[in-house]
């Protein structure tokens, strides 16, 4: 190649690049959560690592994303966490875990990132939806999960708190939850109508009386089946957008998906969502340019029967989180600006001389 048709060459790319910066790129925000105990099993504080060593910045920054990862937040234990109503499991460790997030999720998303939070255990997205909605007073919730997440103190069968943290978030419910230690700095910050559930598969009957009872939108995977996927996005977009645009904050939980293409994860569930319906789900809300926080929770790297599994299931987050941010199954040209062109004829020419 010439001299001078390099030089242009190198103009034309530095104009395609002062042009890729005009573009608004995202700006991430990684926030590792690595809290469990609003659960039972061990390992879902390893979530976070899990995440990051399948490679999810490398990811993000190759979709053109300015990435800062904020490190792990640490949960300082709290002693003499007794039950609650001789049944719920560390409310204090749980409530204080979740204001330590709030705080976090809301001065990332005031500094002007997507919040990305890496769980973890489900419970802490009573924190990053509580944080969120400080900034995003008016913010939706898309929780896709295997189970509602919605029993009450009262209700839950378990005790524990990752079943219950949409109960605390809702306004409506107010009057039937008890006040638990560890709990007075939080607010309800949603109505019934801001939230909708995709992929149920494992609902307790009080959860199945409240989303009744409530009107809260869901779809199980009999919806999906029914309806397909897309059908399903365009209904839960239709809702949650009636009244004008909103931020979107996404709780998505592994579980959602098939136990066999995510196994290591804590409460798995039979027939859940495929690959592509994951991902189906994901490009949607991206192709908003809505998407202000996302909870990726219940990766839990000790639960997986090989390294295989547990690589599977971490790979997998990745996808997610790829997807929420840009990545796309058709392609995407937005670092590319030019096809390259074959020599010009006398550069042809001289080529041939010497391989003569
Ligand atoms: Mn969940």
């Amino acid at each position: 190649m010439s001299l001078r048709s390099s030089f242009a060459r190198l103009l034309r790319k530095q104009a395609g690049s002062t042009l890729q910066l005009q573009k608004p790129a995202h700006s991430v925000a990684l926030i590792g959560a690595p809290f469990s105990r609003g659960q039972k099993r061990r390992g879902v504080d390893h979530g976070p690592a899990a995440i990051r060593n399948a490679g999810l910045t490398e990811r993000l920054s190759g979709l053109g994303c300015r990435v800062y990862d904020f490190g792990d937040l640490s949960f300082t234990q709290v002693p003499n966490d007794e039950l609650y109503n001789n049944l719920v499991k560390y409310p204090r460790s749980v409530g204080l875990a979740s204001q330590v997030l709030a705080d976090a999720v809301s001065g990332a998303v005031a500094a002007g990132h997507s919040c990305v939070t890496m769980g973890g255990d489900h419970s802490l997205a009573l924190g990053s939806i509580s944080g969120h909605t400080r900034q995003c007073p008016h913010l939706c919730v898309i929780w896709v999960d295997a189970h509602a997440d919605i029993n009450t103190p009262l209700t839950t069968q378990s005790g524990n708190l990752h079943g219950q943290p949409v109960s605390f978030l809702l306004r409506e419910l107010q009057d039937k939850m008890p006040l638990l230690p560890g709990f007075s700095w939080l607010k309800p910050c949603l109505s019934a109508s801001d939230i909708v559930y995709i992929g149920l598969r494992d609902v307790d009957p009080a959860e199945h009386y409240i989303l009744k009872n409530y009107d809260i939108q869901y779809y199980s995977m009999r919806d999906i089946d029914r309806l397909g996927i897309q059908k399903v996005m365009e209904r839960t977009f239709e809702q949650l957008m009636s009244r004008g645009q909103r931020p979107i904050h996404l709780s998505f939980d592994i579980d959602a998906f098939d136990p066999s293409l995510a196994p290591a994860t804590g409460t798995p569930v039979l027939g859940g969502l495929t690959y592509r319906e994951g991902m189906y789900i994901t490009e949607e809300i991206h192709s908003t340019g809505l998407l202000s926080a996302v909870d990726l929770v219940e990766v839990n790297p000790l639960l997986g029967a090989s390294q295989e599994e547990v690589n599977a299931t971490a790979s997998l987050a990745v996808d997610v989180l790829a997807t929420c941010f840009g990545h796309t199954r058709e392609g995407a040209h937005t670092v590319f600006d030019e096809l390259p062109t074959p020599n010009s004829p006398d550069e042809s020419d001289s080529e041939e001389q010497v391989r003569i």
